[in-house]
């Protein structure tokens, strides 16, 4: 499919998504949203896609919602955001989460608002030097949504989601390092490079493991000791009936290198 604010590629095994409004720094529009519901469901769909890169086309990444959308209405109504969150972030935020492949965000640029939700809705973040984050809501009078409440604490803990969230501070890459925000950064020019040779990296290991660790770590955040147990224990019966279990402690024996399929 063609896209119109998106660009969707292939890496060898690698899906590679890119927001693409240089000149709005990937501002969210409607359009977009549904594009990269359209790409994501594509990617889980496609067997032949182990990872995910999403990245964004220009100097930004995402600066959040498109705000010109959100202008008061030509009788003069509030715009209904509760009705747009409902019908854009609502989709796209949980089928970039729960994908069972491995998402990795290059973050070439500023992040502001549901741009931030984005990052912190893939599993790894891989920034440029110039990458800069904000949560950018309280500045324009909002509270967190697109999922920044739920996602970001559990990326760099409660206290440090909040503060970001309560003063819409600037944060840098270096500071953003600090604080677990990502796990990486490298000079703009080698982020395309570094940042698709991780996501290949990820798309050569036992996808259908990979999956399952991600949804035993977002499920385990709200269960107790015994249910996260019990869970694990259920996803590795299914893990050991795959080819790559077999696959892995054959290599193992054998002292050789694993050839993993994905399945
Ligand atoms: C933009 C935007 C933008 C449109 C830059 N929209 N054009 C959900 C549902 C409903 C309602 C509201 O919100 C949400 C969730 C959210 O995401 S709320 C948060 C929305 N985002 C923001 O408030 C961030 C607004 N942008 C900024 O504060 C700055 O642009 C940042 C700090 C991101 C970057 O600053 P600079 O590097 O100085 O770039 P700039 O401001 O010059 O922007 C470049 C162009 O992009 C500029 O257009 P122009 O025609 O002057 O060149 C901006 O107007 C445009 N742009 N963000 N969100």
């Amino acid at each position: 499919m063609d896209y119109e604010q998106i660009e969707v590629g292939r890496n060898g095994a690698v899906a590679k998504i890119t927001l693409n409004r240089p000149d709005r720094l990937n501002a969210l529009t409607q359009v977009m949203s549904d594009e990269l519901v359209d790409a994501f469901t594509n990617a889980r769909e496609d067997q032949a896609v182990r990872a995910v890169l999403l990245t964004g086309a220009g100097r930004g990444f995402c600066a959040g919602q498109d705000l010109t959308e959100f202008r008061e209405t030509s009788e003069g109504k509030p715009p209904d955001i509760e009705a747009h969150l409902e019908r854009a972030y609502h989709k796209l935020i949980p089928i970039m989460v729960e994908i069972p492949k491995p998402v990795v965000c290059a973050v070439n640029g500023v992040a502001a608002g549901a741009g931030v939700s984005l990052t912190v809705a893939c599993d790894v973040r891989i920034a440029s030097e110039a990458a800069r984050f904000t949560q950018a809501f309280v500045k324009i009078g909002l509270a967190p949504d697109s999922g920044g409440t739920w996602l970001l604490p559990r990326v760099v803990g409660p206290a440090k989601a909040l503060e970001l969230s309560i003063s819409g501070e600037m944060v840098d890459a270096e500071a953003a390092l600090a604080m677990g925000l990502v796990s990486r950064v490298v000079a703009a020019d080698a982020l395309e490079k570094e940042s698709l040779d991780y996501a290949a990296t990820l798309a050569a290991l036992p996808t259908a493991a990979i999956g399952e660790a991600k949804a035993l770590i977002r499920n385990a955040m709200s269960t107790d000791l015994h249910e996260a147990l019990r869970r694990e224990a259920e996803a590795q019966a299914r893990m050991g009936n795959t080819h790559d279990f077999m696959e892995g402690v054959t290599a193992f024996a054998e002292k050789r290198e694993p050839r993993f399929e994905g399945r």
